[in-house]
């Protein structure tokens, strides 16, 4: 271990997340939420959605952005379709209290869907993902974020980093899941650059004047690039309309309006889908979810690899010898909270 880090079990990750939260003021359900997905960001080598995200979460707390206290609001109003008012808190919770009720929907329906509204979302995706998956159903996600991202073409500001998840249970082994933004890389990441003072990629984003440049402060204050061009620029869209005006909350660039400069995290909707394998098979599910096993067989045979790999890999080193944390990421998380 290097003497800019420090290393902690995932128990001591917990800990501190949770007493630094309870000091920011989060009530003690929201403190058991929040915590346990920066648990899941350190534990699974994903720096940019660990410990970090207690900076954002203090200042949104701190500027007024999140309500620390809210309690989450769940209602059905169709038979597949699940409700849940975060009453302006942070996400983690409204998930926690939707999960269920959706589990149970898509079981009776085939298919369901979850609509977390007026909430606060600051998380990766995956561990949403990972949960439903471990009910045995398929799963995707979509959240719009700020507006930070240039559609492909353009250079000015219009979607956030609109993260897609997607996760696909396997018989006997860890789950298939895929959790990206649409921009080139969230944001996070570019900002643990900016805090490391390293350069990025050129492709990550453009200057306020639309330029090239490889400062991450300078892409910061300008704008960031989809992937894949027309591509994700498309994704970016569709993740806009259905998990902003389809569930009656904020697009991107609403979420930043409402934001008024605070430079808190995104505020507004996240939709979730959930299906059951047996709605459509029945007894059949578990002989063609085997079946799927030869796609799976068919990347890896070529030695490529499969989303969520090296999470798992990362998952098994941290549960034996727990994580490195950036020393100066504690000093600076203690100095402000
Ligand atoms: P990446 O570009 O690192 O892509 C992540 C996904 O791609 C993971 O599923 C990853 O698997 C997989 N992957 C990466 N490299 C490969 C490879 N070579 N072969 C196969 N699969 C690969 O992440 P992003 O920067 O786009 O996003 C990071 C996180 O930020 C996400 O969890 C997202 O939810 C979160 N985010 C949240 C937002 C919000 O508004 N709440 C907004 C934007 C992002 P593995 O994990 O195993 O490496
Ligand atoms: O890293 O882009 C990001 C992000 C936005 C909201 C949460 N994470």
């Amino acid at each position: 271990m290097s003497d800019d880090h420090v290393r902690m079990t995932l128990a001591e990750v917990r800990d501190y997340a949770r007493a630094t939260l309870t000091r920011v003021g989060l009530s003690p359900a929201h403190v058991a939420a929040v915590a346990e997905t920066m648990v899941a960001g350190e534990r699974d080598g994903c720096g940019s959605h660990g410990l970090y995200r207690l900076l954002v979460a203090a200042h949104s707390v701190a500027s007024g952005v999140v309500v620390p206290d809210a309690a989450p609001v769940a209602s059905r109003p169709k038979p597949g379709l699940v409700r849940v008012d975060g009453g302006g808190g942070f996400a983690q919770l409204a998930f926690e209290t939707g999960r269920p009720l959706l589990v149970e929907a898509a079981r009776a329906g085939g298919i369901a869907a979850l609509a977390l509204n007026n909430v606060v979302h600051f998380a990766a995706l995956w561990p949403e993902i990972e949960a439903l998956v471990d009910d045995g159903l398929v799963a995707l996600a979509f959240t719009p974020s700020h507006a930070w991202v240039a559609p492909a073409g353009g250079t000015k500001p219009l979607f956030g980093t609109n993260p897609i998840a997607f996760g696909w249970p396997r018989p006997g082994g860890m789950p298939f899941v895929f959790d990206f933004a649409t921009s080139m890389v969230a944001r996070g990441e570019i900002e643990l650059h900016r805090r490391a003072g390293k350069r990025i990629p050129t492709d990550w984003g453009h200057a306020p004047d639309g330029g090239d440049t490889d400062d991450a402060a300078t892409v910061l204050a300008g704008a960031m690039r989809t992937f894949g061009g027309h591509k994700g620029s498309a994704l970016a869209t569709m993740v806009e309309l259905v998990a902003g005006p389809l569930i009656g909350d904020l697009t991107s660039a609403e979420s930043l309006a409402a934001d008024a400069g605070r430079k808190g995290s995104p505020i507004g909707g996240e939709l979730i889908l959930a299906i059951d394998p047996a709605g459509f098979l029945g007894d059949a599910a578990a002989g063609h979810l085997a079946r799927a096993e030869a796609v799976f067989a068919g990347i890896e045979g070529q030695g490529a690899r499969l989303p969520g790999s090296r999470r798992h890999a990362a998952r098994a080193v941290s549960l034996r010898d727990g994580v490195l944390i950036p020393r100066q990421l504690i000093t600076d998380i203690d100095a402000v909270t």
